[in-house]
């Protein structure tokens, strides 16, 4: 019997909990220094190979599944299919974040006077992250579209942030080999089909040092919050409580009641068996909170254990990575109103259905990296005119919750892929590897 610490998502969850010890111990005995000196790094170098390796995967995965695609109009409907159950569980995700954050209230917890004076003091500057979030006002609402196509090949490949760029790229690759007879096509299409298996062997092997980066991870992000200044957080943390909890609570019902309907209608899968094979994909989603760096291997778990056949999960996953965010519009929803209420602004109705306008607008345009979704929280407290400085009220305890949106985020993507592979009939059997085995289940 394989001894239960050898599995691998057992060892991601040492590392976390790891993580965790030392990131508490080494705030109270004074050794942050060392830990930043000396532990961030293998978090900086675990996260960075993750990221190496997405763009050749997402580039040579969508190419070999477009270009397997016999019509034009699979691609299509495959796309439409997609963008719509995307935008779908997205609105419903804003629709449960509002309704929690207004039975809840968590802004109104802290005293009137204290709303007061956060109120006058938010007229400062926010540091670099005003200049952040200043940034994304002077965009237009649409660049998000604009900044799909790159100005060249070698642009889409460097910029890890907007995976939309290099899925533009490998569907016009794909097109374009569609397009020619097959016999010049094929020794292109051979060569990305096994740069695709190649890349899939190198992401089990990144895989092998997940639990010592998910340590590393872990420890700086206690240590960071510990870091800031605690005295200021102190005083807010009652009420930053209620409002992580009101997050939580949100995310909570979301992936219950959203993804479980969605298979229900879809699959028929158990959302036991769903969470099981794809667990390791959103325990990095968390460690690494980022949907773009943990991509290799949400789409490896679809493709061998949730059974999705590769046309539909290499063109699904890229897409959802970047546009599909459940997890974060539905922070962004309760961000916006904790935020209005904490400075004392009741929202109106017609505000808080422009919140689900611009939170779904957000979480589009959010990309799948760590903090993408505080900045663009930026367009939704605009639009609904409460002070964008607001956003330094939750600063300190963003890391954290960015954490567990973005592993929403991966479990909507797959979840979606699921559904969108039942449709085209590319829905394979479960299977669970050795190692994904609970103890329980020997
Ligand atoms: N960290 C982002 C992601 O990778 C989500 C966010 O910032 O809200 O999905």
């Amino acid at each position: 019997m394989k001894k239960w610490y050898k599995k691998l998502h057992w060892q991601i969850i040492i590392g976390l909990v790891l993580g965790l010890i030392w990131g508490l111990f080494s705030s109270v005995a004074g050794l942050n220094e060392f830990t930043s000196e000396y532990i961030r790094p293998f978090g900086d170098i675990f996260v960075t190979l993750l990221k190496l390796i997405a763009i050749p995967l997402v580039l040579a995965s969508l190419v070999v599944g477009i270009s397997n695609l016999n019509d034009m109009s699979k691609l299509s409907r495959m796309g439409g299919k997609t963008i719509g159950i995307y935008m779908i569980t997205t609105t419903l995700a804003i629709v449960i974040g509002l309704t929690v954050v207004n039975v809840m209230q968590p802004g109104k917890t802290l005293p009137l006077e204290t709303r007061t004076s956060l109120m006058e003091s938010y007229t400062q500057d926010v540091g670099d992250r005003g200049e952040a979030a200043q940034e994304v006002l002077d965009r237009g609402n649409l660049q998000f579209i604009v900044d799909i196509v790159p100005e060249n090949f070698f642009e889409a490949a460097s910029d890890n942030g907007n995976m939309l760029q290099v899925v533009f790229v490998a569907i016009l690759l794909g097109l374009g080999i569609v397009n020619i007879p097959l016999q010049k096509g094929e020794p292109l299409i051979n060569v990305f089909d096994s740069l695709n298996e190649v890349i899939i062997k190198i992401v089990d092997l990144i895989m092998k040092t997940a639990p010592y980066g998910v340590f590393a991870l872990m420890a700086v992000v206690i240590v960071d919050l510990a870091g800031d200044d605690l005295g200021q957080a102190l005083n807010l943390l009652s009420a930053l409580g209620w409002y992580c909890l009101a997050v939580v609570i949100g995310l909570f019902l979301h992936v219950l009641i959203v993804y479980s309907s969605l298979f229900k209608v879809f699959s028929k899968m158990k959302l036991r068996d769903f969470f099981k094979a794809i667990q390791p994909a959103v325990l990095l989603g968390f460690s690494t909170s980022s949907s773009a760096a943990t991509l290799p291997v949400t789409m490896e778990r679809v493709e061998k254990n949730l059974g999705v056949e590769e046309e539909v999960s290499s063109f699904v996953l890229p897409v959802g990575a970047t546009i599909n965010m459940d997890g974060t519009s539905l922070y962004q929803a309760v961000a916006a109103v904790f935020i209005a209420q904490a400075l004392g602004m009741d929202l109106s109705i017609a505000q808080q259905l422009t919140i689900v306008i611009t939170a779904t607008l957000a979480s589009i345009g959010a990309a799948g990296v760590p903090g993408a979704g505080i900045i663009m929280l930026v367009i939704v407290l605009q639009a609904i005119q409460v002070p964008v400085e607001g956003i330094a009220l939750i600063l300190g305890v963003d890391r954290i919750l960015d954490m567990i949106r973005t592993a929403v985020n991966i479990t909507g993507d797959a979840a979606v892929s699921v559904a969108v592979a039942h449709t085209e009939g590319k829905l394979g059997a479960l299977h669970f590897d050795e190692e994904d085995e609970f103890p329980d289940d020997e």
